[in-house]
C-alpha cells in the first residue's frame, strides 16, 4: 500500500516533514473535519470557520498540484468524529505500509497518536515539528538546571543561533539585545493605522460559514466579519501589507491601545503563523530586510523579531517542558468562576468591555489587551486557571494549548508561582489609563482609588497584594510595594479592601455551558 500521511488542522505547510521527500503517486495525504476537535472546548466560531476553510484551501493547492487527498468532512456519512477513528477508517480503506504523521501540537492529541502503533497493525511514524525553531531537546537542556527561566536570555540564544539582528562580530545589531525603552510609548490622540487587507469569503470559506452557522450555532463569537487569510496566498498578501505600511510603528506603540482600533500596527499574523500558512522564520528574515533596506527602525524590528523568536519559541519550549501538570498550576489557588461578562460583554468597565467585543467580533485581542485588560483582571480578582484556560482556548482565533496555555497559567496568572514570569503582571487603573484611551469613555474613575466610582482595578489591586503578600513580600521586583501598603493609615486600607470585596461580590460566575458541552 501507499504511505499515509494525516495532516492536521495547523499543519497546513507546504514543506511540513512529513510531506517532504514523499512521491505524489505513493502517498495519500489524510485530512479530517472531526467533531471531537471542533468541540472538546466550544471554540469561537470563526476559529472553527478559519480552520476548515484553510484545511479545505489546503486540499485544493494539494490536489492541484498533483497530490492525492483524503478530505473529510464534518458532514459526510460515516465520520467517526476523532482522529483516531477517521485513521482507522482510512487505514481500512488505503492498507497503508507506512503512517507518517507530524507530532501533534497539542499534549491531548499527541497522546492519543502514541496509542496509534499499537492500535493499527501498521508502522507509524511520528517526526518532529521542525516548523519551530528550537527542538524540545534543546529547550529542555537550556532550562533544566535553571531555577526560574528568563525569555530574555532564551532570546538571546535564539538571535545567535540564527544569526539575525547580529553583527559580524557576533554582537546584537546596534549594540542593545533589546530595545523596549524606545517601545512602550502611549497613544497619540485620535491615533489610527492603516487598514490591514480584509479577505473576503470566497465559494469554500462561504460553504463553510453556513456549516458552522448551523452546526455550531451555541458557540460563542460572531461570524459576521470574517476576514481571516484563508490561503498561503492571502497570509503573504496580510505580510505585504504588514511590512509596507505598518511595521515602521509597531515597536512604538505594540503597548498602545485605542478603542475601537481592533488592528493598530500589530501584524495581525498570529492565525496565519499557527496554521503553517506562513513560515516564522521567512517572516523574521523580511522584518530585518526592512530595517537593513532603511525602510523601517531597528526598535520596532527588533520587537517584531524577538514576539517570534524570543516569545513564541520561549512560549513553546515551556509548553512541553512543564506539561502535564502547567494545566493543573494554581500557584495563588485562585478559586473564583469566570464572570459571566467575559461571555456576553455586560459590563460598564469601557475597557474590559471593548476588549471583549474585539474577542466577540474578530476573534482576536491585540496582547497588551489580553495580558493588561483581561488577563490583569483575572489575576487580580483571582478566577480559576482553569476556568480563564478554557475561555482563552475558546476565544481566540490563533489559539493552540500550546501557545494559550502558558500564557495564561504562567503569564497572566503567575499560576506555575514564577517559572516563567519574574512577577505577576498585576497593576492598578493607572496603567490601562497611561496606555489606553478607554478612561476617558468609563462609568469609573482611574484616580478615584475607593468607594463608588473609583476603578475597580484599584482596590482589586492592593486586595490582590494584600491576599498574596506571604509569596510576594520577597519578589525583588515588587516586594518594594508593601511599604508603600504600609505607609496607609488603616482606614485607607480597610477602604481598599471593602471597595474590593463588593465589587467581587458583584460578579455573576458564567454558565459552564460557554466553554464545553455538558
Ligand atoms: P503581533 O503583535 O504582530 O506579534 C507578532 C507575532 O509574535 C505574533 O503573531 C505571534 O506569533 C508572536 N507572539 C507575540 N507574543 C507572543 C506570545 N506571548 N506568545 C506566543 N507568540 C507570541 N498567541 C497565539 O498565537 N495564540 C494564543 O492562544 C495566544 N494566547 C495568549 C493569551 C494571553 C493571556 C496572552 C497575554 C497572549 C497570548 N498570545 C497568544 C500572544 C499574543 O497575544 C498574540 O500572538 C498576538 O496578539 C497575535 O496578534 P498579532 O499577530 O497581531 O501579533
Ligand atoms: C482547532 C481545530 C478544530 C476546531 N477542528 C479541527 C478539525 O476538525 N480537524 C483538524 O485536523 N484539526 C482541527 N483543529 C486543530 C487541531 O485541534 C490541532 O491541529 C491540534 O489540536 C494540534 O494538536
Ligand atoms: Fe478600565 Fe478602570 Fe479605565 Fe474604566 S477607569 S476603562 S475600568 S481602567
Amino acid at each position: 500500500g501507499p504511505v499515509l500521511v494525516p495532516i492536521l488542522g495547523d499543519q497546513l505547510s507546504r514543506n511540513l516533514a512529513s510531506l517532504r521527500g514523499r512521491t505524489k503517486d505513493d502517498t495519500v495525504v489524510l485530512m479530517m473535519e472531526v467533531w471531537d476537535e471542533a468541540t472538546y472546548v466550544k471554540h469561537h466560531k470563526q476559529k472553527i470557520v478559519l480552520i476548515f476553510s484553510a484545511m479545505r484551501h489546503f486540499t485544493a493547492e494539494l490536489r492541484d498540484a498533483g497530490w492525492t487527498v483524503d478530505y473529510v468532512k464534518l458532514d459526510d456519512e460515516g465520520n467517526a468524529g476523532s482522529f483516531t477513528g477517521e485513521l482507522a477508517r482510512a487505514i481500512e480503506e488505503h492498507d497503508p505500509r507506512l503512517v507518517s504523521v507530524v507530532e501533534a501540537g497539542e499534549w491531548r492529541v499527541r497522546e492519543d497518536m502514541a496509542q496509534w502503533a499499537d492500535k493499527f497493525a501498521c508502522e507509524v511514524e511520528i517526526l518532529p515539528d521542525d516548523r519551530f525553531l528550537c527542538s524540545q531537546a534543546e529547550f529542555e537542556d537550556w532550562a533544566k538546571d535553571r531555577d526560574s527561566l528568563r525569555m530574555e536570555f532564551f532570546y538571546r540564544e535564539m538571535r545567535r543561533k540564527t544569526g539575525l539582528l547580529m553583527s559580524e562580530d557576533g554582537k546584537p545589531e546596534g549594540g542593545e539585545w533589546n530595545y523596549d525603552s524606545e517601545n512602550r510609548k502611549p497613544p497619540k490622540e485620535g491615533m489610527s493605522a492603516p487598514e490591514r487587507p480584509k479577505f473576503e469569503p470566497d465559494d469554500i470559506t462561504s460553504e463553510v460559514i453556513e456549516l458552522v452557522a448551523d452546526r455550531f450555532a451555541d458557540h460563542f463569537g460572531s461570524l459576521e466579519a470574517f476576514h481571516w487569510p484563508v490561503t498561503r496566498d492571502e497570509a503573504e498578501e496580510a505580510a505585504d501589507a504588514f511590512f509596507a505600511e505598518r511595521i515602521e510603528n509597531f515597536g512604538p506603540y505594540q503597548d498602545a491601545m485605542v478603542h475601537g482600533e481592533d488592528d493598530l500596527y500589530h501584524s495581525m499574523l498570529s492565525t496565519s503563523i499557527n496554521l503553517g500558512l506562513l513560515d516564522p522564520m521567512e517572516l523574521c528574515e523580511r522584518a530585518e530586510k526592512s530595517y537593513r533596506d532603511g525602510n523601517a527602525p531597528l526598535n520596532s524590528v527588533e520587537g517584531f523579531i524577538r514576539q517570534i523568536i524570543g516569545w513564541r519559541e520561549y512560549i513553546r519550549g515551556f509548553y512541553w517542558y512543564r506539561m502535564p501538570h502547567l494545566q493543573k498550576a494554581n500557584a495563588l489557588n485562585a478559586q473564583r468562576g469566570l464572570p459571566e461578562f467575559y461571555w456576553t460583554g455586560e459590563t460598564d468597565m469601557a475597557c474590559l468591555a471593548d476588549c471583549i467585543r474585539s474577542t466577540r467580533d474578530n476573534a482576536h485581542a491585540h496582547h497588551i489587551q489580553r495580558l493588561m485588560v483581561l488577563g490583569n483582571f483575572c489575576l487580580l480578582a483571582g478566577i480559576s486557571p482553569r476556568e480563564v484556560q478554557e475561555w482563552y482556548l475558546v476565544v481566540y482565533a490563533d489559539a493552540y494549548e500550546w501557545v494559550e496555555l502558558p500564557n495564561v497559567a504562567a503569564m497572566i496568572l503567575y499560576a506555575d508561582g514564577g517559572k516563567l514570569a519574574s512577577k505577576p503582571y498585576a497593576a492598578s487603573g493607572n496603567y490601562i489609563n497611561k496606555m489606553s484611551d478607554y478612561c476617558g469613555k468609563c462609568a469609573y474613575s482611574p484616580h478615584k482609588k475607593t468607594g463608588n466610582g473609583a476603578c475597580p482595578f484599584n482596590p482589586l489591586y492592593w486586595h490582590f497584594m494584600h491576599r498574596h503578600r506571604d509569596r510576594l513580600e520577597s519578589n525583588r521586583r515588587i516586594g518594594r510595594i508593601y511599604a508603600t501598603w504600609d505607609r496607609m493609615d488603616d482606614d485607607k486600607r480597610q477602604d481598599y479592601l471593602d471597595s474590593a470585596e463588593a465589587f467581587l461580590d458583584t460578579l455573576k460566575p458564567a454558565d459552564s455551558g460557554w466553554a464545553r458541552a455538558d
